[in-house]
């Protein structure tokens, strides 16, 4: 399969610059002023268009087994959706029971995946300890190319790794060169307030937010981020919502430790006033966590976009229909806990930043796709436009525009979150590994096309620069 890509602007996250696009047998072939269609090629005209590299969403849970039941998005349909937004890769999470053995929710989670249509790859949760947990670990980064081990803090008598995880893992991600990554909630915290909130009466959608204040989302940042201080090792802290934990982050880069933050495109967009709605369905289909915060923090959030203190954004596309979600219609607390947003991910933040002045659209790229696949080591295969790489491509066109509703998105999903939203700046054209699988709004995907995209560990370089070193260190002469 050849496509040319003639006629646009390329944009990556560094440089803008007008060039033609040559994809072949699913890489770029070649990037260029007048480049020739070779015979047979499909063309697409990109003119007055830009050609940026396939968002990458470091944070979604396909058929993600939850708190009593299973999101209504699978690999095949979420990954879809992602290709109609312009999203070509995602990483979504292995999430073993405690207890369960490891590798056994790893084989699991894989065939799951297996029938993706886009690239994916798997962050590792680590909610349970013991040494096969600690080997496990090593043949993950050893043999199957994962490199981000992730731990909830959140989620008391579920999946929540308390302090003696955290430390082992934490260790554990130093010696094989992995970057740990944490949900920062305390959830002994949220535990104790929301039963105080239902024992008090308020068991509706409205005591969400109240019982996840951003005290206990500051407080478990700050934590995570010292712990990882003292074991040096590489933090990311995933869908940041406050002002708290962004303090935090910034404190620490500030200090020069190596600490990145994601933030989501609905904590940017979406405010706490959905949660106090008189409808349960509405109020009850925003029920995320952290929660959606008021717009002083959603404020603070884009300044941390804007500041490089926050260096990607994600959806944590966790899709539960009315049904599911009114499984708390009597207690709060049984709303299973998530949100959609994986198609909408790259336009609303298109028309919300690079549309407001907020971002160049350098640095759209930078925190829709090229950050999250340098911090998850896969660049310059993803997040950028250059011969060599992948060729996952967005051709995205600035004039057009759309609203946003749940009745014509792919997501498989009965709400959608932007729901009535215009933005003006959208895909026109999506190629997954130099196939054009969405055109003219529609979707031409194939089940299964989809690859595990291998995440090589730190460790392999410093290992491999490490022996470069010793091999050109100069033989001591013997003295005799
Ligand atoms: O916590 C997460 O990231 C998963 C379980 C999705 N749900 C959510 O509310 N964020
Ligand atoms: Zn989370
Ligand atoms: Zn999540």
């Amino acid at each position: 399969m050849t496509v040319l890509i003639k006629g646009g602007t390329v944009v990556n996250a560094d440089q803008s610059f007008r060039a033609d696009v040559l994809c072949d047998n699913g890489l770029i072939a070649a990037v260029g002023p007048d480049l020739e269609a070779p015979a047979g090629a499909r063309v697409v005209d990109a003119g007055g268009q830009f050609v940026m590299p396939g968002g990458i969403d470091p944070h979604t849970h396909m058929q993600l087994p939850f708190m009593g039941t299973v999101t209504t998005e699978d690999f095949e349909s979420g990954t879809a959706a992602g290709l109609a937004g312009g999203t070509t890769m995602i990483i979504d999470f292995v999430i073993p029971n405690p207890e369960q053995d490891i590798m056994e929710a790893w084989w699991q989670w894989n065939e799951w995946a297996e029938k993706s249509v886009a690239d994916y790859s798997f962050h590792v949760a680590i909610t349970w300890w013991d040494e096969t947990v600690r080997e496990a670990m090593g043949t993950l980064v050893r043999e199957h190319g994962v490199n981000s081990f992730k731990h909830f803090m959140a989620y008391k008598g579920a999946i929540m790794a308390g302090d003696e995880i955290l430390v082992n893992s934490f260790s554990r991600a130093v010696e094989l060169g992995a970057v740990v990554t944490v949900h920062a909630e305390n959830g002994e915290l949220v535990f104790r307030l929301q039963k105080q909130l239902f024992e008090q009466g308020m068991t509706g959608p409205e005591a969400h937010p109240l019982s996840r204040p951003p005290q206990v989302e500051g407080e478990a940042a700050n934590r995570a981020i010292r712990i990882a201080e003292v074991l040096n090792v590489p933090l990311y802290i995933v869908h940041n919502s406050c002002i708290q934990s962004l303090e935090a982050i910034t404190r620490a880069r500030n200090e020069g430790q190596r600490v990145f933050g994601e933030v989501l495109a609905g904590h940017l967009l979406i405010d706490d006033s959905v949660y106090r709605h008189e409808d349960f369905d509405t109020a009850a289909a925003h029920v995320m966590s952290p929660p959606f915060r008021s717009k002083e923090h959603q404020q603070a959030l884009w300044r941390g976009l804007q500041s490089g203190n926050l260096q990607t954004t994600a959806t944590d596309h966790c899709c539960f229909c009315a049904e599911q979600k009114a499984m708390g219609k009597d207690d709060f607390r049984m709303i299973p806990n998530g949100t959609g947003g994986i198609e909408n991910r790259m336009e609303v933040l298109w028309h919300h930043g690079v549309g407001t002045g907020r971002l160049t659209m350098n640095e759209f790229v930078a925190v829709t796709s090229t950050n999250a696949a340098q911090i998850f080591n896969i660049y310059p295969r993803k997040g950028c436009i250059a011969a060599g790489a992948d060729a996952d491509i967005v051709v995205w066109d600035p004039e057009a525009s759309k609203t946003i509703t749940a009745s014509t998105q792919f997501q498989k999903v009965d709400y959608n979150i932007f729901e009535g939203m215009t933005v003006k700046g959208c895909a026109s054209h999506t190629l997954s590994q130099g196939r054009v699988v969405f055109s003219d709004g529609q979707l031409d995907v194939q089940r299964g096309a989809g690859r595990y995209v291998k995440r090589p560990p730190y460790a392999a370089y410093y290992d491999a620069l490490k022996a470069k070193v010793r091999r050109e260190q100069p033989t001591p002469v013997s003295r005799g």
